[in-house]
């Protein structure tokens, strides 16, 4: 790391021992080469964010608790000689690359070295990659006998591991916040708050604050951008955390957000346009609902666009293979947090009617849901059209 804030924060840490993470702890690290069969030792949270302050009042964000401080204290110092593998969700997203920087640059203070590993990534994550200048490798990259540990970042999938799947590195630890039905990984330590607007909020939590240099800030600012619609579903907690964040980040807020959601290319935005002529829409009790093949991937960009235009619910699918379409859907905020139509619900219910053979391809939060379904085009379009008025009808059935 080459930001001199960086490196002063990092020699002052040193000097201090009254920053460092929790040194007393409960749960005892365990060697590294026992961490093969210890059964999942920490479970998953469904709970609000925190309303009082957290006791280490040296953190700068509430989505995260002690428990979770200590158990990120305690795989610090497992993989404190090894180091770690660091590895973000497929098709990585501001939140998955800047929960994964920020994790890197906090175990770099500590001479903890980390390698980040993604799959799939867009040419939309160019600029946050320049910007935070990281550049991932694959999972080819990796050596069959590099046994570090793995820590997963906004995601919890046994997906995310596509290629390296049959590799013997041992999750060690999760930290996510998602719904998800996806097979599970089973880590040996998650700090998993489905609550949580993002994944960076939860790593904002975990860091002392006086570490989290401005580049730091921006990655986790970026986050929290992409994931709450540049702020849009923001909590009141998650805007007081972006604020500071930007604070120390001094990069103006447009610019963060552009790094969250970088302007398409012109081609692609054409190409999105001429897609739009196949959008399949129908109303619904006062809503828009509408679905779009795009050969745009991931789908998300285009489903994007469509929540853009104001519809309601909307849902994008691309090919990936004969009678295999990949979905990203969208509910606007009005529909998913004042009538309770929720996506990654609406996702389940969706991959159910397509008959989705090994159950659980789908997942997501209350306004962003995705995942793999089988079938023709036309069957799932009218699948996805008939969830939703499913949806429709029991969110208005509620009192
Ligand atoms: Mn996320």
């Amino acid at each position: 790391m080459s930001n001199p804030r960086h490196l002063e924060l990092a020699s002052r840490r040193q000097r201090n021992p009254s920053t460092r993470m929790p040194s007393h702890y409960s749960v005892k690290p365990e060697p590294l080469e026992s961490l093969q069969s210890i059964e999942p030792v920490y479970g998953m949270k469904d709970k609000p964010v925190s309303s009082s302050p957290p006791s280490n009042s040296k953190v700068i964000a509430r989505m995260a608790d002690d428990q979770d401080r200590e158990v990120f204290g305690v795989v610090m110092e497992t993989v404190r000689s090894s180091g770690a593998i660091l590895c973000p969700h497929d098709v990585p997203d501001a939140d998955a690359f800047g929960a994964a920087y920020a994790v890197r640059a906090f175990f770099q203070t500590e001479n903890i070295p980390t390698t980040i590993v993604a799959e799939r990534i867009i040419p939309n994550s160019d600029l946050l990659l320049l910007a935070l200048g990281i550049s991932p490798v694959g999972w080819d990259s990796i050596r069959a006998d590099d046994l570090r540990p793995i820590i997963t970042l906004d995601t919890s999938s046994r997906n995310t591991f596509r290629k390296g799947a049959e590799r013997k590195n041992r999750v060690i630890l999760s930290i996510d916040h998602h719904y998800a039905d996806q097979a599970k990984l089973e880590p040996v330590y998650r700090i998993i708050n489905r609550q949580a607007g993002s994944t960076c909020g939860i790593v904002a939590s975990l860091i002392p604050g006086e570490l989290i240099d401005p580049l730091t800030a921006l990655a986790l600012a970026a986050g929290i951008s992409c994931d709450t619609q540049r702020l849009l579903t923001a909590d009141d907690e998650t805007l007081r955390l972006f604020r500071r964040l930007r604070r120390i980040s001094k990069v103006p807020r447009h610019r963060i957000d552009e790094l969250a959601f970088p302007s398409l290319k012109r081609d692609v935005l054409a190409t999105l346009i001429a897609e739009l002529s196949s959008i399949r829409s129908v109303v619904y009790n006062e809503r828009v609902i509408a679905v779009c093949m795009t050969a745009i991937k991931p789908p998300a960009i285009m489903v994007t666009l469509m929540r853009e235009m104001d519809i309601d619910i909307s849902a994008a699918l691309s090919p990936l293979s004969h009678r295999r379409f990949q979905l990203s859907l969208r509910v606007n905020q009005k529909n998913a947090f004042e009538y309770g139509i929720k996506a990654h619900e609406l996702a389940r219910s969706i991959s159910s009617r397509c008959g989705s053979l090994s159950k659980g391809e789908v997942g997501g939060h209350d306004d962003m849901a995705g995942g793999t379904l089988p079938g023709q085009y036309e069957d799932i379009v009218d699948h996805i059209i008939a969830a939703v008025r499913e949806a429709v009808d029991k969110a208005l059935a509620k009192p």
